[in-house]
């Protein structure tokens, strides 16, 4: 909003410049979106401690007793700086951040509507997992459609570390899209189940896609460095400037011991928004490498659950994997500093396809 009401000042006032630039805009959401976090973190959880919005917890697995009532729900916190310092800063004219933010947006009421729910209930269960998956998909069907009619759309694939393999998907590229936003976000849900574990390779993710929007959103970067090109979704950095201020500020009250748990509202959303990133910009397959620590929790539910149900027996002593660790007596925080660590370690593996194909 403010590159349209101040960047056309700049004739008069040769200051007010900069707001055409996307790295002063990028460096302003994510301070925004950080300070906004910061302020109305304390305020909402006292709200949402009145209001009882504490987070039920299981009684098998690793015990987390202690955690019993933590405020959740705190995913309203990121989802809310988010959009305000992206409406702020972003230009309102442009297609991708929209289709981002409606998804994230989107799957925030679903989310927020199954935690409603569970609280509500004070069970673990909320909506039902088939009718959540129906919703998830429809919306995410809904984005990959307006990708694919877009006029500047092409159908090839990037493939990390292939410069000229470029395969053609054809219309598959709609099932393809709405897979990767769907299995995006309930991999980030799946992971959700430490404190700082899933907000943090979150961020590494963002971190990375922040670099990547730009160089995509460039025509010289792109060409140089042979990433696609794709016009206009350089302001999408700027979201992701402000997905990073938004989770370094939720961190803050979320790292051990956590006084807010993101809840459904802010795990569905904030896979969805990475997925959708991912999509616009074409780099469907790099998210898998960026978000690897969620692809292989989400595997390892997918072979314990195999397992169990083949042989009748576990390959880990509890699924999702960080709870394995758990189970084997590794300290909370050490389990999430290291998931950091591997995050980071991918995040350099990801920027590094750049050139080395
Ligand atoms: C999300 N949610 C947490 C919190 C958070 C199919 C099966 C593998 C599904 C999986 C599952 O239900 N996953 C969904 C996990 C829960 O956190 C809430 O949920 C939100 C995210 N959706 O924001 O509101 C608990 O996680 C802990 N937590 C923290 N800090 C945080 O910052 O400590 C969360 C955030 C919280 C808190 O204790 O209550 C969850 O785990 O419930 N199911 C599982 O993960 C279960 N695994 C299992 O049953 N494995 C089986 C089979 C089915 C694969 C097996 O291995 O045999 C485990 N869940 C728990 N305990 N809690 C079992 C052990």
């Amino acid at each position: 909003m403010l590159y349209h009401l101040l960047y056309p000042l700049a004739d008069r006032i040769g200051a007010f410049n900069v707001f055409g630039y996307i790295t002063f805009r990028t460096g302003a959401a994510t301070l925004t979106a950080l300070f906004l976090s910061f302020v109305l973190g304390p305020p909402l959880i006292r709200a949402l401690g009145r209001l009882r919005v504490g987070q039920p917890i299981r009684e098998i697995g690793p015990d987390h007793q202690e955690k019993e009532g933590t405020p959740t729900m705190g995913g309203l916190l990121i989802l809310l700086a988010l959009a305000v310092s992206v409406l702020l800063w972003t230009r309102l004219d442009n297609r991708g951040v929209w289709i981002v933010l409606g998804l994230t947006i989107g799957y925030g009421l679903l989310g927020f509507l199954d935690d409603y729910r569970k609280v509500r209930s004070q069970k673990s269960d909320g909506i039902r997992a088939r009718t959540k998956l129906l919703w998830q998909f429809v919306l995410a069907f809904g984005v990959a459609w307006l990708i694919y009619t877009d006029p500047s759309f092409d159908k090839e694939l990037a493939v990390p570390f292939f410069k000229n393999f470029t395969p053609n998907l054809g219309w598959f590229y709609v099932p393809l899209a709405a897979m990767v936003i769907v299995a995006a976000s309930n991999a980030v849900n799946l992971t959700d189940g430490l404190d700082g574990l899933a907000i943090g390779p979150v961020m590494i993710a963002a971190g990375t896609f922040l670099g990547l929007c730009y160089i995509a959103g460039h025509a010289g970067f792109a060409d140089y460095l042979a990433v696609k090109h794709v016009p206009g979704s350089g302001e999408l950095t700027i979201f992701c400037g402000a997905l990073v201020g938004g989770g370094l500020g939720f961190l803050w009250f979320n790292t051990y011991p956590a006084q807010l748990f993101m809840g459904d509202v802010g795990s569905l959303a904030l896979g969805g928004a990475l997925g959708a990133i991912a999509v616009v910009i074409r780099q469907e397959i790099l998210l898998a490498v960026v978000g690897g620590i969620f692809v292989v929790e989400t595997l390892s539910v997918m072979i314990q659950v195999a397992s169990f149900k083949l042989t009748g027996r576990r390959v880990f002593r509890m699924a999702p994997i960080h709870h394995h660790f758990e189970e084997m007596g590794w300290a909370e925080q050490k389990i999430v500093v290291r998931f950091w660590i591997i995050s980071i370690i991918l995040a350099i593996v990801s920027v590094s396809s750049l050139k080395l194909r």
